[in-house]
């Protein structure tokens, strides 16, 4: 899948803004009519989570509508035109001028419609229900009965009733792009990288929308290289293999991207363009290594959330940027993107800037009853295919993380973990699956993947205030999973809440010293095993939950930054082990 791109071939335009907007409680909306276009709506900004921008719609998850009038900046005779959306949290459907155009289910991947027969030059009505209720038959649910998760020590549940600790944002949460390509325009490319005796391999695979007779040429520069390669089209798909002498790496404190140009040429004339940065890289499993361009790679980092006030998950760039330069500052080298896609934004910037990333589909929560169990399936195994389409050229993307947190139950946790793994390295070959549990050494799906993924609290939910007894268990069973799975180990998730400003000497469970003690003790654990590769703490910064007696505010506190990025003790700590030289 290729994000939009504006260029002499291409155009595009940012729908986003101010919108009207209406809940929609009696869902009357499909009676009234309102994919037509409605009236009496409320503004709304468009990227953003509904949740946080009024004083009487927090707890409410849908239905509501959204509705933007735009006209078409271009001249777009003989080309296609598309709507695509980044993100719509959690079921979509979407009409333009009152025509159907179709729905999306899932709320972190994007989607797009074919609208150039029904699109005019001048007032176009685009009107998107969105529906982000919990359920059960959904993915990640809630409102599940029997099966609430319990953060809180069997003190009640939580509201909205998710099965996962984040707050259920809803709404458009991303861009919505109008684009315009060729007739015979690029639909995909898939690029992947190799080394050969210093030098990078780049195989190109391209993809046209309609098969047509056309030549694809490549130009692949930068970094003093400047490699050209020319193909016919076969069907929709041209292929090239590319050698760049003496490659520059990407790499994290590396992070060199070329610059691929490819061209769609017919009849002699160029009808088509499209430009990728590519870094080249080769990521690996050996025996108990995660490798990085044939070398031993340790990951440091964080499990995180899109969270920030206001927006909620909505795309917000300076807090990107801000995310960044923090993790630069604590010398992360990673992190996760716990429990959804993160934003197309955020992994270039990744590729951008050097960072690794464990890339993870939106299943969190998951339970193995047989009711909607086939369903689940289905939806997991496209989330996986979704996320793989879109993300599968990023250097960024080391890892694919098919769940987070399954309460994995026999018989039928294992062949669904089967069959999601086998789909993930079905559909790329070249990069390692995991699935992030805290089952440990019970967890069946662990047989599949290529690195086991823990997350472990002892010291926390278990053993409270006890980082004696907590650290050496976590040792324990860090080595009896290393014995059952013989791979290599992620700590995914370790940490505790601190309330920002509270201390405690000698440290006491939520106080700023707890935290940072806690860490600093299983970092101790970690580094004395080698087949751990790496240590993702949770979390990056503090964020919103449900409500729940163990969630006071509203947040979970186990950031080592506040929620408006302020440091807590712990990430000086952090700092201090992940750069020990500055
Ligand atoms: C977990 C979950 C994460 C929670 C975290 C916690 O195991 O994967 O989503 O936020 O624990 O803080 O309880």
């Amino acid at each position: 899948m290729l994000y939009p791109q504006f260029n002499r071939f291409r155009q595009s335009h940012d729908v986003s803004g101010f919108w009207d907007f209406r809940f929609d409680p009696e869902a009357a909306g499909e009676v009234e009519g309102w994919a037509r276009g409605f009236d009496r709506g409320r503004p709304i900004a468009v990227p953003a989570s509904w949740n946080d921008q009024f004083e009487d719609g927090r707890d409410y998850l849908g239905p509501a509508w959204y509705q933007t009038r735009f006209d078409l900046p271009w001249n777009w005779d003989g080309k296609r035109l598309f709507v695509r959306f980044g993100s719509v949290n959690y079921l979509a459907s979407v009409w333009l001028n009152g025509a159907h155009l179709g729905g999306h289910e899932g709320g972190h991947l994007p989607f797009e419609f074919d609208i150039t027969a029904l699109a005019k030059d001048a007032g176009n009505c685009l009107v998107v229900r969105v529906d982000g209720e919990l359920a059960g038959d959904r993915v990640p649910p809630g409102n599940v009965t029997g099966e609430a998760i319990d953060f809180f020590g069997g003190h009640g549940g939580n509201f909205p009733q998710a099965q996962f600790d984040f707050f259920p944002f809803c709404g458009i949460q991303r861009p919505v792009l109008i684009y315009a390509v060729p007739r015979s325009a690029l639909a995909d490319l898939e690029v992947v990288t190799d080394i050969a005796a210093g030098d990078g391999l780049v195989r190109i695979r391209a993809r046209l929308g309609e098969a047509a007779p056309a030549v694809a040429r490549f130009h692949l520069h930068g970094n003093g290289a400047d490699v050209t390669a020319q193909s016919t089209f076969e069907g929709p798909t041209a292929e090239a293999n590319l050698r760049v002498p003496n490659a520059s790496l990407w790499a994290p404190g590396a992070p060199n991207l070329y610059e691929l140009e490819v061209e769609v040429v017919q009849g002699g004339a160029v009808v088509d363009g499209y430009t990728l940065p590519v870094g080249i890289r080769t990521v690996a499993v050996d025996g108990d290594k995660l490798l990085l361009n044939g070398r031993p790679i340790y990951l440091t980092g964080f499990g995180r959330h899109e969270d920030f006030p206001v927006v909620g998950r909505g795309l917000l760039p300076p807090v990107i940027v801000k995310d960044y330069a923090l993790m630069d500052w604590i010398g992360a080298n990673s992190f996760r993107t716990s429990h959804y896609p993160y934003s197309e934004q955020m992994l270039d910037m990744a590729d951008r800037l050097g960072f690794l990333v464990i890339a993870e589909t939106p299943a969190v929560g998951l339970f193995f009853r047989e009711d909607g169990l086939d369903r689940r399936s289905e939806l997991c195994l496209r989330y996986v295919q979704e996320l793989v389409a879109r993300d599968r050229n990023h250097p960024s993307v080391i890892m694919w993380s098919v769940a987070n947190e399954p309460h994995s139950k026999p018989p039928h946790a294992k062949p669904f973990f089967h069959r999601l793994v086998d789909e993930a390295r079905a559909l790329d070959p070249t990069r390692p699956v995991t699935l992030a549990s805290f089952i440990g050494e019970a967890e069946e799906g662990f047989e599949f993947c290529d690195v086991v993924s823990l997350n472990r609290y002892s010291g926390w939910y278990t053993q409270p205030g006890d980082l004696t007894e907590g650290t050496r268990l976590l040792a324990d069973e860090l080595d009896a999973i290393h014995r059952r799975f013989a791979k290599p180990l992620i700590l995914t998730e370790f940490g505790a809440d601190a309330i920002s400003g509270m201390h405690a000497q000698p440290p006491e469970m939520f106080s700023e010293e707890y935290q940072a003690e806690l860490i600093g003790r299983y970092i101790d654990v970690l580094r004395a095993k080698p087949y751990v590769v790496g240590e993702h703490v949770w979390n990056m910064c503090d964020f919103k939950t449900s409500q729940g007696v163990g969630r006071p505010g509203a947040l979970n506190h186990k950031g080592v930054f506040t929620r408006d990025r302020r440091p807590k003790l712990a990430a000086h700590r952090l700092r201090e082990i992940w750069r020990p030289r500055d």
